[in-house]
């Protein structure tokens, strides 16, 4: 992010296994607010202000904490008017590196059209930031990115060839993106934790319209 100047643009978090994806999800079933928040502490300690609390490390529900981090923590009617307090290993922090942008947006695949028209729409120029893993690439953000991508292409003036590059895998990844993923190195973590629906669950696209936007530094739609 630091070749970056983001205070003109929008910026698109993305951390498609699994924080945006369930991010998304959540206020499609009615969440009232999220709070990103970049530490377990600080996160804890929002328990007592009122906040259901979220998140995990190491892909697991922290001790304590009342949700996780897999999207059918975040369906139906047990979510409702919630405020949410939720930090993850890089899908908030991600969050928080992008505060300085002039709109901050939660992009995944289940809300991928949504995103797209919002940006095509948008008068600023668009950053889309993978979260990755630990500052490192990972392939399930760069194929959402790529759909993204191949989605605004006709619109698109991109100053290097990181976007090209990621709507190629997304194009030879599309069919079966579940098979595509397999040999990655999130989906072999969470493999461990047997997971698989929700890896299934967060590259289906276009399940809900919802579009988070972070006012303030907390989200809302
Ligand atoms: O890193 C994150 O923000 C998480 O989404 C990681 S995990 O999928 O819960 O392991």
């Amino acid at each position: 992010m630091h070749l970056y100047e983001v205070r003109n643009r929008t910026v698109v978090v993305v951390d498609i296994l699994r924080a945006t994806s369930c991010m998304v999800t959540a206020f499609a079933h009615g969440v009232e607010s999220i709070t990103p928040v970049a530490n377990l502490d600080e996160c804890r300690s929002m328990k007592t202000k009122g906040f259901v609390i979220s998140g995990e490390r190491d892909g697991k529900k922290v001790e304590g904490f009342d949700k996780g981090n897999s999207p059918f923590e975040y369906l139906g009617d047990q979510v409702k008017g919630l405020k949410i307090a939720f930090t993850t290993t890089n899908g908030t922090q991600a969050i928080e590196k992008s505060k300085e942008a002039k709109e901050v947006i939660i992009g995944s695949f289940l809300n991928l059209t949504t995103v797209a028209k919002y940006l095509l729409l948008g008068e600023n120029n668009a950053l889309i930031v993978c979260a990755g893993w630990k500052g490192r690439v990972n392939l399930e953000d760069t194929l959402f990115a790529g759909a993204l991508v191949e989605k605004l292409k006709e619109y698109l003036g991109p100053d290097c060839d990181a976007p090209l590059a990621a709507q190629h895998l997304y194009n030879l990844a599309k069919n079966d993106m579940v098979s595509f993923l397999n040999a990655s190195s999130h989906v072999r973590r969470l493999n461990k934790l047997n997971i698989h629906d929700d890896i299934k669950f967060c590259v289906t696209p276009d399940q809900y319209k919802v579009l988070p936007k972070l006012k303030n530094g907390v989200l809302l739609v």
